[in-house]
């Protein structure tokens, strides 16, 4: 069964057909953050216009907490300015003429990672590290929802040794604001071509990065036990960014160990999550 799924970030938006863990067709445009839902549903559709009748299913992986209703709220604003409960599926479904999954783009790629990608058949928990910090978590061969979506939201713990929101302390905007405290007007992919072409305040940078995110690893591991955490998301899929983070998980028994894999489906890890949750009748 063919589906069509929409990818609403921070950055960009995405319509894709996909069939299993086949993204048959796709299509990006950069996100207007300053029109609303609406407007970005709007312009999903416009991407897809000349799909109709190639779909039986639809689901959303969104940015933001969707919960069990497909009331869809942000939690951090910064990464997307959505209005607080808003009727996400009803919006899809009554636009698209079909029933609507929608689900957290995180939580959507962890189940995608879990199903066909690196953490294959595994209890996996997954992270995006990207503009901000983002996850889900597979356990038993299900995903975690929550009560009100927000299971995996590790960007929004105060962990790993900072103060405040982690992903803010870690992430892309994080790596932007330190960089032009030293005077480097530059965004996080600039910095890691710094770090990659030696430049030792990047490759600082880029390690203190690292460093949190393995210290949020092993707080993982203590906290679900899984088989495997899997990396993502454009920070998380730079050169060797896992293999440096696994170099600075902290000294720990190995029970504590947590064992760490880059995302196998890239961006497109979203899109084929919520296609096959969209297509399964486990709702
Ligand atoms: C934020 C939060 C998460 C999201 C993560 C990554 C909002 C709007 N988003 O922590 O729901 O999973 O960012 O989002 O509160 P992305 O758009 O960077 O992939």
């Amino acid at each position: 069964m063919t589906c069509l799924a929409l990818d609403i970030g921070g950055t960009k938006l995405m319509a894709a057909l996909v069939d299993g863990a086949q993204v048959i067709d796709v299509r990006r445009i950069a996100t207007d953050r300053a029109a609303g839902p609406a407007a970005w549903l709007d312009a999903a559709q416009a991407l897809c216009a000349g799909w109709k009748g190639r779909y039986s299913a639809l689901g959303l992986a969104v940015t933001g907490a969707v919960d069990a209703r497909g009331l869809w709220s942000a939690l951090n604003p910064e990464t997307l300015n959505i209005p607080p409960r808003t009727p996400l599926t009803e919006l899809a479904e009554a636009r698209f003429g079909l029933p609507a999954l929608a689900r957290n783009d995180a939580q959507a790629a962890a189940w995608a990672e879990h199903r066909f990608g690196a953490g294959q058949g595994r209890d996996t928990v997954f992270l995006t590290i990207s503009t901000g910090l983002g996850g889900g978590i597979v356990s038993g061969g299900r995903l975690l929802s929550g009560r009100c979506g927000l299971a995996g939201h590790f960007g929004q713990t105060g962990g790993a040794g900072t103060s405040g929101r982690f992903e803010d302390e870690v992430a892309g905007r994080w790596l932007a604001r330190a960089a032009r405290a030293q005077g480097r007007a530059l965004e996080a992919p600039e910095i890691f071509a710094a770090a990659r072409a030696g430049e030792t305040w990047a490759e600082d940078l880029r390690t203190c990065c690292a460093e949190r995110v393995a210290r949020l690893c092993a707080d993982i591991q203590a906290m679900f036990d899984p088989e495997i955490i899997v990396i993502g998301g454009g920070i998380g899929l730079s050169e060797n960014f896992v293999e440096t983070v696994d170099a600075h998980l902290p000294e720990a028994p190995d029970l504590l160990r947590p064992a760490l894999a880059r995302a196998g489906l890239g961006a497109e890890a979203g899109v084929i999550g919520i296609a096959d949750l969209a297509r399964s009748a486990d709702r």
